[in-house]
């Protein structure tokens, strides 16, 4: 496969510091070598362009915290992925979440005509959050807990355009490891009838079965994305997240999930997100996250 990277060094989005230096980490941690071993064709992009918080006013011109600056780097990742060949499968690295406006749009905009909006895509959200929330609905006004929202139209106008007038069906997003919703998401969530596999239902149907049941439910879509937050595996496995949640996925059912995901053959992209080398362990959580980016590519056990 022509497998394409490109990171987007955002922190803008998050609370603290730090994972605008994910993706240096990730490709430290070899992940452009271990998919070449797997035989793809691995270009890396480099960066997308990102404002440093350091120079900006926090609250220039609107009430949300580096609205601006967070719109301009999803719409320069956006356009960097709509205009990849058909059929490059990018690997986009965060970053804090909220660079997903920009990627999930991209990917579904690719090899589409000009205003023709996009791909019908499904969106497998790997988290331990559910990022629903809208400007009104968050309690902490941090933009990378509302990506999975504007993606379907809610919340800000200028980031629920980014899609170009393409926006993702509720009915088309499936998230797995969810264990942190805020009061005010809950029911944000219900109204639009989001499929959420919560670590309750990791803990009594197992990962197979909701896999197959993702996989099932996502049957109509033309383009499959895996946004995968580290901060969706236990933090004994990956400690180096922003807002780290006990009782995550454990390793193996990271694993299993991304190797069920690679056998289907479905998945078109993938992000690997909220990876933070500043709270990180030696950098274990970006080497975990390239071992996962590697099970979905086709790493296999024997
Ligand atoms: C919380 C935390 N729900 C918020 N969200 C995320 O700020 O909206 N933490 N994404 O990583
Ligand atoms: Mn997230
Ligand atoms: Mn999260
Ligand atoms: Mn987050």
């Amino acid at each position: 496969m022509n497998v394409t990277i490109l990171g987007i060094p955002m922190d803008l989005g998050a609370g603290r510091r730090g994972v605008d230096m994910g993706a240096s980490a990730l490709r430290n941690a070899h992940l452009a070598q271990t998919l070449r071993d797997l035989g793809h064709h691995v270009t890396d992009l480099g960066d997308v362009p990102v404002a440093l918080p350091e120079t900006l006013d926090k609250h220039a011109a609107s009430g949300l915290v580096f609205l601006d600056p967070i719109l301009d780097a999803c719409r320069a990742t956006a356009e960097r992925l709509a205009a990849l060949p058909q059929g490059s499968f990018p690997v986009t690295l965060g970053g804090d979440h909220s660079v997903s406006m920009g990627t999930v749009s991209g990917n579904a905009r690719r090899g589409q005509p000009a205003g023709g909006g996009g791909a019908r895509t499904g969106l497998l959200w790997v988290d331990a959050h559910s990022d629903y929330n809208t400007p009104q609905s968050s309690p902490s006004g941090n933009i990378h807990g509302m990506p999975v929202a504007h993606l379907t139209g809610l919340g800000d106008p200028g980031l629920a355009a980014l899609g170009g007038g393409w926006t993702l069906r509720p009915e088309d997003i499936v998230m797995v490891g969810i264990r942190s919703v805020d009061a005010s998401e809950r029911g944000l969530l219900r109204e639009a009838g989001i499929k959420a596999y919560t670590m309750k239902d990791v803990d009594q149907l197992g990962i197979t079965r909701i896999t197959e049941e993702a996989l099932e439910r996502l049957s109509g879509v033309e383009r499959l994305h895996v946004s995968f937050d580290a901060d969706a595996l236990d933090p004994s496995v990956c400690p180096g997240v922003g807002t780290p949640v006990p009782g995550g996925l454990t390793y193996r059912e990271g694993h299993l999930l991304m190797e069920l995901l690679s056998e289907s053959g479905r998945v078109t992209s993938l992000d690997i997100v909220e990876v933070n080398p500043v709270l990180d362990t030696r950098n274990q959580t970006a080497e975990v996250m390239v071992s996962m980016a590697a099970s979905l590519l086709g790493q296999r056990i024997l």
